[in-house]
């Protein structure tokens, strides 16, 4: 599509010397093209509804940091004074090209980084009245079945031995929340924005169990008086790619630091902040109390769904999410997965259609102007399918309903660690316990049955009642034979949904 041909609305900032009273850790794609928009949406009301010198309302500026990698994003963004671009698709013929500016400074952090003192003294400031972070599911050292911290870990054993100089996000926590309580300054809100279950309380099991581990009085200072709100997150945001550049660049934005993503985007907060907000309401957030509904939904149904299609389409040599949704195949098991499998196990938030939601999950997929690459999602498996598939799975093999799109899922997933696509094409097995993976492929070559049980038995992936579950162990082993001797296609037309209603 020609660039001439592409209607562009453009939604600038408006730009005004905002405090900082926001932190995030992870500076992100899904940083930039959620929290960031939202915070620009309320800057930008305010000036518009108080004008430009109206400094004391306009406190919520954002200090933005990495803490791991992506130095080289942090001085982009430096060298473009923190403004950049968010291009939103409706669909190949329509974006919205958003100027944001909420973004006041931002810090790199890493281990190998300047700003790491900076970054704890920013945290520390009693201006600074929220800390949010999108660090992805494994940036919490959290075990993912059991919610445990992992203390094991290198980074949490660092910061375990070095707490005033901490690696990890749970460790900046602590030593900021620890400087905090030192100089009496009140404990800012964290505000975890990852695609994980209770994501509030997660965060909390995280920071409580790290402090606890040296310092019990300041782990229960944390405990009492910190508050760590549960949030829903929902916006598609790819990774960028060159040619995402290019596209960009052809609309006239040159910018290193721009992102795409959809122009859907949801945000749903449970309304815990002692120290104050902005009022998000007015830009669309939904503040509620209980996120609970909203998160298992979106997880269980969007990230369940971008999962299977992510280790079954990958296999079956798809790139992109669209292209999968656009096999009719693809788009059945969808929705046998959803009514059959997902939807059964959830407690709907109030007045929510599951039958009009999953059908806009299936037009949101099927969005080509975002080239979501399947591969993006197939990362940290180990990490997601907890939340996505098993939670969900462990409450229907209970109630002896049928789970077998779960056990076709699992099935692809095995077979996509194994590092090869099913014409032999090589991807990268991009998880924390890829190494694992591997050795297991090594040691059961041939023998799914032993190969199956040896993934099953991973504890820090499975729950006991499906480790234990015969009948789910042989469903995985039936459709890990079928996809490896006849194809994902034949797999997905073998399941037994196919044979007990024949429905299509
Ligand atoms: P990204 O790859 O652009 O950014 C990941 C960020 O996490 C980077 O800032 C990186 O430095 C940081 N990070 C990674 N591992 C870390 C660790 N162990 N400790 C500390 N920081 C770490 O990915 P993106 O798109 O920003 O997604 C990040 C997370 O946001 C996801 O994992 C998910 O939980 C959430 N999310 C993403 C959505 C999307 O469509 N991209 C939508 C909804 C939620
Ligand atoms: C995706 C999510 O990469 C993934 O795991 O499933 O990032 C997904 O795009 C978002 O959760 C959508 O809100």
């Amino acid at each position: 599509m020609a660039a001439a041909d592409i209607h562009i609305e453009r939604e600038p900032s408006r730009r005004t010397s905002s405090g900082i009273g926001i932190v995030h850790l992870g500076l992100g794609a899904f940083h930039r093209a959620h929290q960031a928009v939202y915070v620009q949406r309320c800057l930008n009301r305010l000036v518009d509804d108080r004008g430009l010198d109206d400094q004391r309302r306009t406190d919520w500026g954002i200090c933005s940091a990495n803490i791991r990698s992506n130095r080289t994003l942090v001085e982009q963004l430096r060298q473009g004074d923190c403004r950049y671009h968010v291009a939103e698709y409706s669909d190949s013929e329509h974006v919205t090209l958003r100027d944001v500016t909420a973004i006041s400074e931002a810090l790199y952090a890493g281990p190998d980084g300047p700003d790491r003192e900076a970054l704890l003294a920013r945290m520390s400031d009693s201006a600074v009245r929220i800390v949010m972070l999108t660090v992805t599911e494994k940036g919490y050292f959290l075990s993912p079945s059991s919610g445990e911290l992992l203390t094991d870990a290198a980074p949490i054993v660092h910061d375990i031995a070095n707490p005033e100089s901490p690696e990890t996000a749970p460790g900046m926590l602590v030593e900021a929340l620890a400087r905090r309580r030192a100089a009496r300054v009140a404990p800012f809100t964290v505000l975890c924005c990852d695609n994980m279950p209770h994501n509030g309380q997660r965060t909390r099991r995280a920071v409580v169990s790290l402090a606890r581990l040296h310092d019990e009085a300041l782990a229960d200072w944390i405990e009492a008086s910190v508050a760590f709100p549960s949030s829903m997150v929902d916006r598609i945001v790819p990774a960028m790619t060159d040619a995402d550049r290019q596209r960009l660049a052809a609309l006239g934005v040159d910018d290193p630091a721009a992102v795409v993503c959809e122009t859907f985007s949801q945000w749903v907060v449970e309304d815990d902040f002692p120290l104050g907000r902005p009022d998000w309401e007015a830009d669309g957030v939904e503040m509620v109390e209980d996120v609970a509904p909203f998160e298992t939904m979106k997880l269980r149904l969007l990230n369940g769904a971008h999962s299977l299609l992510a280790y079954l389409g990958t296999l079956a040599g798809i790139e992109t999410v669209d292209a999968a949704v656009a096999r009719p195949a693809f788009r059945e098991l969808l929705r046998h997965y959803w009514h059959q499998e997902a939807i059964p196990t959830l407690s709907l938030p109030t007045g929510t259609d599951a039958g009009a939601y999953t059908d806009s999950l299936l037009a949101r997929f099927g969005n080509d102007s975002l080239r979501h690459r399947l591969q993006q999602i197939a990362m940290d498996g180990s990490q997601k399918i907890p939340q996505r598939w098993l939670a969900g799975g462990v409450e229907r093999s209970i109630d002896g309903a049928d789970i077998s799109v779960t056990a076709l899922g699992v099935a692809g997933w095995i077979r996509y660690t194994a590092g090869t696509d099913l014409r032999g094409q090589p991807h990268p097995v991009d998880d924390p316990l890829a190494e694992t993976f591997a050795a297991l492929h090594r040691r059961h070559p041939d023998d799914p049955v032993a190969l199956v049980a040896a993934f099953l038995a991973l504890d820090a992936v499975f729950p006991a009642a499906l480790r234990d579950d015969a009948p789910f162990h042989t469903r995985v082993v039936d459709a890990l034979t079928i996809i490896e001797r006849d194809g994902i296609e034949a797999a997905i037309a073998a399941m037994s949904y196919k044979n007990s209603d024949g429905k299509a």
